[in-house]
């Protein structure tokens, strides 16, 4: 290997673990990203939401074409939440910066459930995926009633 060709490879590993977490130039890139994520995630959680509540049919490969959106994006969002975009309207309350422990735990209980949803998934047993669900869906709901504004 040439040593330029090196030194490149090099840089690029360097630069893997940042690839997956967004870098802005602007705190209000930052939020259009979050709530582009949350958006996304709200989208196919939905459809999630909708199968679990029988107000869509049940569709076993839509299950898991839903779920496995869900977990490439639900952590993405908790990259944007830099103190510098606290002073960028949105929905975030501003107890996201000043009980930042209790929003890292609502957080943290979320990627739990969907964990767990990922991996009850798998089992296909229809009426635990349901209940996974349910429970990540009262993860979403528990954080948005603490820390988004209506
Ligand atoms: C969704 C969505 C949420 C959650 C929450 C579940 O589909 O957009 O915010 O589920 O409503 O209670």
């Amino acid at each position: 290997m040439r040593k330029s060709s090196l030194v490149l490879a090099t840089v690029c590993i360097a630069c893997m673990p940042m690839l997956a977490s967004a870098q802005f130039s602007r705190p209000d890139d930052a939020v259009r990203y979050r709530q582009g994520a949350f958006n996304v995630m709200g989208v196919h959680f939905g459809i999630l939401g909708a199968m679990a509540q029988d107000k869509l049919p049940w569709d076993g490969q839509a299950v898991i074409d839903n779920v496995a959106i869900v977990d490439a994006i639900h952590k993405l969002p908790f990259t944007a939440f830099g103190q510098e975009t606290s002073k960028v309207k949105s929905k975030a309350k501003y107890d996201v910066w000043q009980d930042t422990t209790k929003f890292e735990k609502a957080r943290d209980n979320m990627f739990v459930r969907v964990a767990n949803l990922v991996q009850t998934a798998k089992g296909g047993d229809q009426a635990a995926i349901r209940k996974a669900i349910g429970e990540a869906g009262a993860s979403c709901k528990n954080c948005h009633d603490d820390f988004r504004s209506r």
